[in-house]
């Protein structure tokens, strides 16, 4: 495949979408936005929602190919998941197998496995103690469980039609950790970018699963899928460990908050505001 220059980035007004707009174009991509909200500064950017398929169709047209970040990020009702991340990412796929776009990048989650037990142990963990990227899928949310029906879909796109595509299952990404779960999980916008960069670029992908996060000492997944696509994390949450732990305290094991990948989403959930 040849590399890709004209990138669709969906979901360009989320947090995100905002970091990897100012962080892709070093790499060299031309990005297109999307979002169903407008973008301040950005006046080309498509406002449309993923649920009209002739206003998607005409958003992937010409491109080489898309990062799919929109969606609802945190848990709501299922019906509101059913729309904005199910459907929505099907009109996706179903948009990109029609205009001939080889590659896609999807904003997986942590959360597709989030009621998966945490590792525990010294830090850093033993590298047979970090979690597989074939441990069975165990959403902890509605919004889990449409991450991980995103991942089917596109391994049956891949098998069905031969488009590509890197799940990405990301930690948090967010410009810096801001709990003791999320030294273990974190990747810098800065990985980010280069991550998304590998997985756009790497050959022959198929349908490659990767976790998502920095070096970080303390990591509970396994980055060797990650890494062998070319992804080079450059970034460690550790020097953000002190302070944190300061305030909040070490990861108590008897906290069900605290004792799975996905946090306090398996017990308390944030709630998708909108
Ligand atoms: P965000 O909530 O800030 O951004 C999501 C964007 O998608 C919003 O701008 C929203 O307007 C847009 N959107 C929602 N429904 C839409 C629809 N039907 N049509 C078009 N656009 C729609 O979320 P964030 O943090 O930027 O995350 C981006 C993606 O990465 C999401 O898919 C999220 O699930 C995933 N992700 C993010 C993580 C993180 O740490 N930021 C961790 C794991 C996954
Ligand atoms: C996610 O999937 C969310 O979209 C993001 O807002 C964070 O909460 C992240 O997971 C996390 O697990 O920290």
């Amino acid at each position: 495949m040849p590399a890709p220059r004209i990138v669709l980035l969906t979901g360009a007004a989320g947090g995100l979408g905002s970091l990897m707009q100012n962080l892709l174009p070093a790499f060299g991509y031309e990005l297109r936005l999307l979002d169903l909200r407008p973008i301040d500064g950005e006046p080309d950017a498509i406002v449309a929602d993923l649920a009209d398929k002739d206003a998607v169709r005409e958003a992937v047209r010409g491109v080489d190919a898309i990062i799919h970040l929109a969606g609802i990020s945190l848990e709501a009702p299922f019906e509101k998941i059913l729309s904005a991340n199910i459907v929505g990412t099907y009109n996706l796929y179903e948009a990109a197998r029609e205009e001939g776009i080889e590659r896609i990048v999807f904003a997986s989650s942590n959360h597709a496995v989030g009621f998966t037990p945490r590792p525990q142990g010294d830090t850093p963990l033993d590298p047979d103690a970090l979690i597989p990227i074939d441990t069975p899928r165990r959403p902890d949310t509605f919004y889990g469980l449409s991450k991980s029906f995103g991942e089917d879909l596109a391994q049956f796109y891949w098998d069905k039609h031969g488009m590509e595509t890197v799940s990405v299952r990301i930690g948090s990404c967010f410009p810096e950790p801001t709990s003791v779960r999320m030294l273990s999980v974190w990747m810098s916008p800065a990985d980010g970018a280069r991550l998304f960069h590998a997985a756009l670029t790497a050959e022959n992908v198929g349908h490659t699963v990767v976790y998502g996060s920095s070096a970080n000492t303390r990591l509970w997944w396994d980055l060797t899928t990650a890494r062998s696509l070319g992804y080079e994390p450059q970034d460690d949450s550790e020097p953000y460990a002190e302070k944190l732990i300061a305030e909040q305290g070490e990861l108590d094991p008897e906290n069900v908050a605290h004792a799975y990948l996905g946090g306090h989403f398996v017990s308390d959930p944030p709630i998708w505001p909108y």
